[in-house]
């Protein structure tokens, strides 16, 4: 189901953090960037809210002490849960989950196994078989 140009997907076969970003980047997709409080309620409200329970993995990840998405880009708009990120107990809290519950966020280790969030953009269907991908792709998604 396509929302501000992307197509969104959530797996719910567990993987850690990096297989996760990798499982995303092998369908032409990246793990779920977000860059606006609509962005977030579209995802929570459609995707999330219907898994009942538990948190998914989204595309940020700690890069020199910044919190970094996957093509680079420094955290603009920000969902922080309370209190976070924390960095709990200094145990390495480099990777960041949504919860289901409320779609806010938090850090915890990277190599926790979780179901995750990919997002792929309609602006790469340059070719007719990236579009045949990403029709799919969105179709599964809905
Ligand atoms: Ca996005
Ligand atoms: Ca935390």
């Amino acid at each position: 189901m396509p929302f501000l140009d992307s197509c969104y997907k959530i797996i719910t076969d567990t993987k850690t953090w990096e297989g996760s970003a990798l499982d995303c980047e092998s369908a032409g997709a990246h793990l779920v960037k977000f860059t606006s409080q609509e962005e977030v309620d579209y995802l929570h409200n459609t995707f999330l809210l219907p898994l009942g329970s538990g948190s998914v993995w989204i595309g940020l990840n700690l890069k020199n002490d910044s919190f970094y998405w996957t093509d680079n880009t420094k955290l603009n708009y920000s969902n922080w849960n309370d209190g976070e990120p924390n960095n709990y107990g200094g145990s390495n809290e480099d990777c960041v989950e949504m919860y289901v519950s409320n779609g806010r966020w938090n850090d915890l280790p990277c190599n926790y196994e979780k179901a995750y969030a990919c997002e792929r953009g309609m602006l790469i269907a340059h070719n007719y078989i990236k579009e045949i991908i990403l029709i799919s792709y969105c179709n599964l998604s809905v």
